[in-house]
């Protein structure tokens, strides 16, 4: 059991035609009747950076074309195809996927992320999927920070046909309104818990205390849960998330990310660089606005799609 039963029709390699765009253009210029000499090296490192793909990431890959001895003029193609090789490698192991046929019940699973993330339509999103699958799928809005957030949820939980648990006025801790869900999870035998959390920036910490303490509470109930923490990442703010993911990994321990918004951004390479650097699974990726709009995460597609 994952997620994704039903999946998004669309293909992932149209929805980074954006990224791929830039980035293979930008390959053809430099390896048309170049030798790969340092300077077309210098270039092609410039690109991969350009390209959201990170500099570690750049580095390696320019060390390793440096290596090998090239008798002939290089081709485009071939350097396309050892660079999505590479990608591959380094999304190969973060590739994830949850667990939800464990005997432990009710899976708790708490989004977390930056204001706009994409948390409160992912929920509407996986919800709308496990209960395709018979799920029986609790949500709840531990977003009481913000007016309207709950509405927003309530909206997701009326498509996906699915129970939640609101704040019992407005600006109610959130770990109260986490722990009252679980308690009625409990209760009624629910499957899976999917909680809300509202956006907050990395730096304010009495925010981020916040979350911790939404996990404490849970603890307190059942000392696994939280089963999941997921960290929803914007794609568009590209070299940005690489923060955010290692602040909130600090604050709660993330288990996996969900990327968002990979529809018609041009930062599509950010995903290889967050990989690089944490190496944390990827359970999802979000192509755009609509219950259906999501996609597990494929090493091997997500690399060609992005250098195609
Ligand atoms: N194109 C696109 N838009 C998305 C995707 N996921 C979410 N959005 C949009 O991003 C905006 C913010 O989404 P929300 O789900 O409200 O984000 P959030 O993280 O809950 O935001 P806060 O609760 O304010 O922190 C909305 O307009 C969504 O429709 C995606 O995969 N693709
Ligand atoms: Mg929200």
């Amino acid at each position: 059991m994952s997620f994704f039963n039903l999946f998004s029709k669309s293909k992932i390699s149209d929805q980074l035609k954006n990224s791929s765009q830039k980035l293979s253009q930008a390959i053809t210029q430099i390896f048309t009747h170049k030798k790969l000499d340092s300077l077309t090296l210098e270039e092609f490192e410039e690109i991969l950076i350009t390209s959201d793909l990170g500099s570690d990431f750049a580095r390696e890959i320019i060390n390793n074309l440096r290596q090998k001895k090239f008798e002939k003029n290089i081709d485009e193609k071939f350097i396309k195809e050892f660079l999505a090789d590479e990608i591959e490698k380094i999304l190969k192991p973060c590739e994830g996927k949850i667990d939800l046929d464990s005997d432990k019940k009710p899976q708790v699973i708490i989004f977390n992320g930056v204001n706009g993330a994409g948390k409160t339509t992912t929920i509407g999103k996986i919800a709308y999927n496990l209960k395709n699958q018979n799920k029986k799928v609790l949500i709840s809005a531990c977003d009481t920070f913000r007016a309207g957030a709950s509405s927003q949820l309530e909206v997701w939980a009326k498509r996906a046909d699915c129970e939640i648990i609101l704040p019992l006025k407005e600006g109610e801790e959130p770990a109260s309104v986490a722990y009252r869900a679980l308690d009625h999870a409990i209760k009624n035998n629910f499957d899976v818990l999917l909680i809300d959390t509202a956006g907050r920036l990395q730096n304010k910490q009495n925010l981020m205390d916040e979350l911790k303490k939404i996990n404490t509470v849970l603890k307190k109930i059942d000392v696994s849960a939280p089963h999941y923490n997921l960290l929803i990442v914007d794609a568009t703010i590209g070299q940005n998330s690489r923060i955010q993911t290692e602040i909130f990994n600090q604050t709660v321990g993330i288990d996996g990310l969900i990327i968002t918004k990979l529809d018609g951004s041009a930062k599509g390479g950010v995903v290889v660089a967050i990989s690089k650097i944490f190496a944390k699974p990827i359970f999802a990726i979000g192509i755009g606005e609509k219950i259906e709009d999501l996609q597990e995460f494929n090493a091997k597609n997500f690399a060609k799609s992005l250098v195609e």
